[in-house]
């Protein structure tokens, strides 16, 4: 029985749209991990209190939460940005094999152009790499009923189904006409070990399996409506999925069009039905020539995209550019805006220590990856997430002797650090691995974790102890210094990375965003600076130079941090922390 209001117009994000329809679909159980641009995906299913949503602590736990949820009986959700689909690719693979009992809807979402990412993966091909029916929305409205019809889908043929969205999808905003939610009973857990227990013998059987199931797919791709052909012109037909659809119809809105809601598997017949009825075949997508390989692997005549489009987001101009066979032109940043740290982020605090002393840093994926950009230039390597205690490993173990140091943040440091400090000290690496803890997940949006004591609703949850974490892994020195300390920072940092052994420094204070407290700003003594630079060596937004080379103190965007004031060597930024508030508090 569907419950709710009915035909309503609402103006929603792709990810909102995403999170509506899988409510509306009945979906019990959703877990996530931050990430750009999947992140509102949980944040709206958590405000719907028949929804069991949660930060998972990292993406393979998240899926495996949620297939568990669907194998037990009831509609399931993960939700993650294309590099957490990497994370949890152990269960994704064989979840194909496993199957489903209730639905399991897997969202990723991609970011092409790279916004806010470490590479700009096309994350279609892990639906062909793991077998999985792939749904691919154009638009929010798109978002909203594919993410029903996923349900659908996974419930009739047994298996897990991607949804894709890329972050054009995820974060337009369009009007969505939203229904009441389905309430879907559980089914019983039925035990299984055939099916449930992937052995080698069970395994070898779901594979055949898995590969009938495909063929089944492949068949419903054909007739569903969620590929369609829209004729029109036919000296031009275009192949196209996702967002490029939207682009691709602006540009040539007289052409043919087969639209591909679902890219994999690829709906054989229908492509050729098109392929035969347009004079030119012309595949528009952004990234990978996934449709494009798929579509000649047929041995269907389709035009040949020029490989410099498959780097780069596409944009509605691109498209004539595609339909004409040109080369991406080259295109630069120029005129965006370099993220930096934020005014009185902690964060800073620790990495000047880190830059003074000329420790090479092992980094991670956080706030703190800001630090490798010039001036500051003080994390030297960035990969994954995780990577930041692992490095330092790997790099000590290449040059002996040299001073390394892991930074790791809290939040990842729970997401994939734990296991690579347990591998340090069993495999007896010696070295310093700070964790920035600021008591939130800053990057994404200021997210809760097992680190900070709250859950994705906000209600207060146990508390990971980061610090009693770091001794039962076996690191016999941990300290907890508050990073504004900078004496006590350095002076420890010096200790540690003589002393032979592992140890880790948790740094402590809130995000600024979090507590929003400004300080009383600094008093800047033109008299007293010498233009030697130093100030702005620490890549603050609120500090600049003037045409004379004097400093100029931006008062909006300056909180009061004082790092400036302890770092310039001529007295020239005063602390007015001590005559207005009688102490530094
Ligand atoms: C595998 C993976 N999942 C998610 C993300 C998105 N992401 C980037 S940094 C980050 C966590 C940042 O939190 P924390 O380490 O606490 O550092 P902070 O930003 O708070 O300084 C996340 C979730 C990612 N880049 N890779």
């Amino acid at each position: 029985m569907a419950r709710g209001k009915t035909g309503k117009k609402e103006l929603l994000s792709g990810n909102a749209a995403l999170a509506r329809g899988a409510y509306e679909a009945g979906v019990k159980v959703a877990c996530a991990y931050p990430g750009t641009p999947s992140t509102e995906i949980l944040e709206t299913l958590a405000g719907f209190p028949e929804v069991d949503a949660q930060w998972s602590v990292n993406e393979k736990v998240a899926l495996e939460v949620a297939l568990g949820a669907a194998v037990g009986g009831v509609r399931s959700l993960y939700a993650s940005k294309h590099v957490g689909l990497n994370v949890a690719m152990d269960p994704l693979m064989t979840s194909a094999y496993v199957g489903v009992s209730a639905g399991l809807v897997v969202v990723v979402c991609d970011d092409p152009g790279m916004h806010s990412s470490q590479n700009e993966q096309d994350t279609r091909w892990v639906a062909l790499y793991g077998k999985l029916p792939l749904l691919e929305p154009s638009s929010p409205a798109e978002a909203h009923l594919f993410v029903q019809e996923a349900y659908r889908i996974s419930e009739r043929y047994d298996t897990p189904v991607l949804v894709r969205l890329t972050t054009r999808v995820a974060h337009a905003k369009e009007d969505v006409t939203t229904g009441g939610r389905r309430e879907v009973a559980p089914k019983s857990f039925n035990i299984d070990a055939a099916k449930y227990v992937m052995v080698p013998r069970n395994g070898m059987r779901r594979h055949a399996v898995l590969e009938q199931r495909l063929e089944k797919l492949r068949r419903y791709a054909e007739q569903t409506a969620v590929n369609r052909i829209e004729e029109g012109d036919n000296t031009l037909g275009i192949v196209v999925s996702g967002v490029a659809y939207l682009y691709a119809r602006e540009a040539y809105p007289d052409a043919s069009f087969l639209k591909l809601g679902m890219p994999h598997p690829l709906p054989e017949r229908l492509l050729r039905d098109f392929a035969g009825r347009v004079e030119r075949l012309v595949v528009i997508e952004e990234l990978d020539p996934f449709l494009e390989e798929g579509v000649r692997a047929m041995g269907l005549d389709v035009e040949r995209r020029h490989v410099s489009w498959r780097v780069g987001e596409l944009r509605p101009e691109d498209i004539p550019l595609i339909v004409k066979r040109r080369p991406r032109p080259r295109r630069d940043r120029a005129g965006a805006r370099r993220p930096v740290m934020c005014a009185g982020c902690p964060h800073r605090f620790v990495f000047w220590i880190l830059r003074k002393n000329k420790v090479t840093v092992a980094g991670d994926i956080g706030c703190y990856t800001l630090a490798a950009a010039p001036p500051l230039a003080a994390l030297h390597t960035c990969v994954c997430m995780g990577a930041g205690v692992t490095f330092q490993e790997g790099l000590r173990r290449a040059q002996p002797g040299e001073r390394f140091v892991g930074v790791v943040g809290d939040s990842t440091f729970v997401h994939s650090g734990i296991t690579g400090l347990i591998n340090a000290v069993y495999n007896r690496i010696d070295g310093v691995i700070l964790i920035l803890d600021n008591a939130t997940t800053a990057m994404t949006g200021m997210q809760d974790n097992p680190a900070t004591g709250t859950n994705i609703r906000g209600e207060p949850t146990r508390r990971l102890d980061l610090e009693e974490l770091c001794r039962a892994c076996g690191v016999e020195s941990v300290d907890v210094i508050d990073p504004e300390d900078l004496e006590s920072l350095e002076e420890t940092l010096k200790r540690r990375l003589d002393e032979k052994g592992l140890s880790v420094i948790i740094t402590r204070r809130p995000c600024w965003q979090l507590v929003r407290t400004r300080r009383p700003i600094p008093e800047y003594l033109r008299e007293k600076c010498r233009k030697c630079g130093i100030c702005l060596q620490i890549d603050c937004p609120a500090l600049s130079e003037d045409e004379e080379g004097f400093i100029k103190l931006d008062e909006d965007i300056c909180v009061g941090c004082d790092l400036c004031v302890k770092v310039c060597p001529f007295d020239a930024l005063v602390s007015r922390w001590k005559e207005e508030a009688g102490e530094h508090s």
